[in-house]
């Protein structure tokens, strides 16, 4: 008896999530705004690679921000040094971003006026695979100081993902990352997924990733 009715109660949950995400997608399309979601384990990088994104998409176009963190506001703080829109989500005890909790953070924005929004998901390698949010492109993060085998020991999220930025890579060398065996590794689980490498802090690698992006809203805006 216990076992369904936990199954039920999962799917429900999970089915109004989907209803949610749904309608944000309806929404974004109408405004024509390309909306990227973005999953790692906490550390990896995300607030670091859109700031960055962020402060050179500003200066053609008009992104905003919502970040997901368990607690503190510091990373809404940083993605608005660019004078960009950011809102952050402060998600309590839970693991990942639901599509309620990015319908409530943008309710006061004016969409029309977008063209990307960026949803920092909270770090996890795990819980925020299973909750969409509407978005066009989930990209997953990696760095290099996470070790080559965590694509095969967390392959679930990487599943769901996009494309997949390998960050960190200015100090690939100093902790012996083998970066050809982390993109294997990435491909055994996810064969073809296209892979940026980048660095968040130098800035390396920065224009394949921009380009792919622009592309991406070109492609919505057609
Ligand atoms: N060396 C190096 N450090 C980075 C890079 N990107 C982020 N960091 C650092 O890694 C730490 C975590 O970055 P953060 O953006 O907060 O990660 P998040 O938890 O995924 O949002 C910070 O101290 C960043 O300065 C990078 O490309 N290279
Ligand atoms: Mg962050």
């Amino acid at each position: 008896m216990t076992k369904p009715r936990i199954l039920d109660v999962r799917k429900k949950i999970l089915n109004k999530n989907d209803q949610l995400a749904q309608d944000l997608r309806a929404d974004f399309a109408r405004h024509g705004i390309l909306v990227a979601n973005l999953v790692s384990s906490p550390g990896a990088g995300k607030t670091e690679l859109l700031r960055r994104t962020m402060a050179d998409l500003s200066q053609t176009f008009t992104p905003a921000a919502v970040t997901g963190d368990l607690a503190t506001e510091n990373d809404a703080g940083r993605l608005a040094e660019s004078g960009a829109l950011a809102k952050q989500i402060l998600t309590g005890t839970m693991c990942h971003l639901e599509a309620d909790m990015v319908t409530n953070a943008i309710s006061a924005w004016d969409l029309a006026a977008l063209d990307f929004l960026f949803i920092e998901n909270v770090g996890n390698l795990v819980c925020p695979g299973d909750f969409d949010l509407g978005e066009d492109v989930r990209v997953m993060l990696i760095a290099t100081t996470e070790g080559e085998d965590k694509p095969l020991k967390y392959p679930t999220l990487i599943n769901t993902a996009d494309v997949v930025v390998i960050n960190k890579m200015d100090i690939a060398e100093a902790v012996e990352c083998d970066v050809p065996l982390l993109e294997r590794n990435i491909h055994e689980v996810r064969p073809g997924a296209e892979i940026f490498k980048v660095s968040a802090k130098t800035g390396a690698g920065m224009d394949a990733w921009l380009d792919y992006l622009k592309a991406q809203f070109a492609e919505k805006r057609g």
